[in-house]
């Protein structure tokens, strides 16, 4: 098939979830083909992330350790200081990140809280590092003055599927996110956005969230697959372990996909064996947040993804951005 006709906006639900139903090898084999034909396979994109503001949101997501309804022990963090902020990022750059990605606990920002926002993605950029933001929701005009600051991405994932949303999130609407996802691309920013593995969702589920970012108008430049880490004091606790062989599934159909998308293999790396992830890379994935921590939660440290990388013959991939 060429290039434009793998790039598709009218998948079915039933067609994706035959993807997800074939065998084993056949999914993998058709993953890292369509994987080839637009990337390297030895080249893993490298982001590091940072809680600018922590805690107490007013948004109840019952994944979210960070949500205000949910008693997680979690120590709420005011927005952070402009300092503090370009300090870290001038370490994750010398660890080798070229993305720096600051996450936010809110609903959405005010126009005060983006003043500072906006001068800190300026120090960032200045020291020649991608700048990814998220924020929640947010207006046209919010997005545009973030476009016009330099900013590269704009996070805001779906989550999960729209027939599953409201049993995870009552506190605003799939359309709310879909608004929002337009506001990004409408400004011209790069759009990241993925969802979550993990929350009781069916296969159909995982499935139709798939089909909704595959459909959007533009495929989001970066797509990332969080596996559910599950926090103490939060609904989802208990939640049964994904599989590691049904992350690997979701990562290859997303590939498949979204095939000149950056699919990131996110959220719950720290509890994936070096096996699943080398089968999560082999399955198409080509981006991971780098650095011991991800917002709140543990990630592997950067020794353990260095020796993983040099095992694999992984090499960190230079600045990149697609758009389908
Ligand atoms: N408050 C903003 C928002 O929700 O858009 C930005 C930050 S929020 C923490 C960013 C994303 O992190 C969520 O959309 C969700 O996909 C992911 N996330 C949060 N908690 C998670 C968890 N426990 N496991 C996996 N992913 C999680
Ligand atoms: C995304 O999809 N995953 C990242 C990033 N975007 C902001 C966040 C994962 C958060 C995991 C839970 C925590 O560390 O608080
Ligand atoms: Fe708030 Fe974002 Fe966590 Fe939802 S995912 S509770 S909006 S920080």
């Amino acid at each position: 098939m060429s290039n434009t006709e793998l790039i598709r906006h009218d998948w079915t639900v039933d067609q994706i979830v035959e993807l997800f139903n074939l065998p084993f090898s056949e999914l993998i084999y058709r993953a890292a083909t369509v994987h080839r034909q637009f990337f390297e396979p030895d080249q893993v994109q490298v982001s590091t992330l940072l809680s600018i503001k922590t805690g107490a949101c007013p948004e109840d997501c019952k994944y979210c350790p960070q949500s205000a309804h949910y008693k997680t022990g979690l120590e709420v963090e005011r927005l952070l200081e402009l300092q503090t902020v370009v300090d870290k990022a001038k370490q994750a750059k010398a660890a080798g990140a070229t993305r720096f990605c600051m996450g936010a606990a809110w609903r959405q920002p005010r126009d005060k809280d983006l003043d500072r926002v906006i001068d800190m993605v300026t120090e960032v950029r200045k020291l020649g590092m991608e700048t990814c933001v998220t924020l929640g929701m947010l207006e046209a005009q919010q997005a545009q003055r973030l476009k016009e600051a330099g900013l590269d991405y704009y996070n805001h994932n779906i989550d999960t599927s729209e027939e599953y949303y409201s049993e995870v999130i009552s506190t605003r609407k799939f359309d709310d996110r879909l608004q929002t996802l337009e506001n990004v691309r409408q400004a011209g920013l790069n759009v990241c956005c993925g969802g979550i593995v993990g929350m009781g969702e069916s296969v159909d589920d995982r499935a139709s969230m798939l089909k909704t970012l595959a459909n959007l108008p533009t495929h989001p430049q970066s797509v990332p697959i969080n596996q559910l880490v599950r926090v103490a004091g939060t609904p989802y606790e208990d939640e049964k372990e994904v599989e590691a062989l049904d992350m690997v599934r979701t990562i290859a159909v997303a590939r498949i996909v979204l095939p000149k998308s950056m699919v990131r293999l996110s959220a719950g790396r720290s509890e994936m064996s070096d096996e699943t992830q080398a089968l999560c890379f082999l399955a198409g994935a080509n981006s991971v947040f780098y650095g011991e921590r991800l917002l709140t939660t543990d990630n592997p440290d950067e020794h353990h993804d260095q020796q993983l990388f040099k095992k694999l013959g992984v090499k960190p991939m230079p600045a990149h951005s697609g758009a389908a």
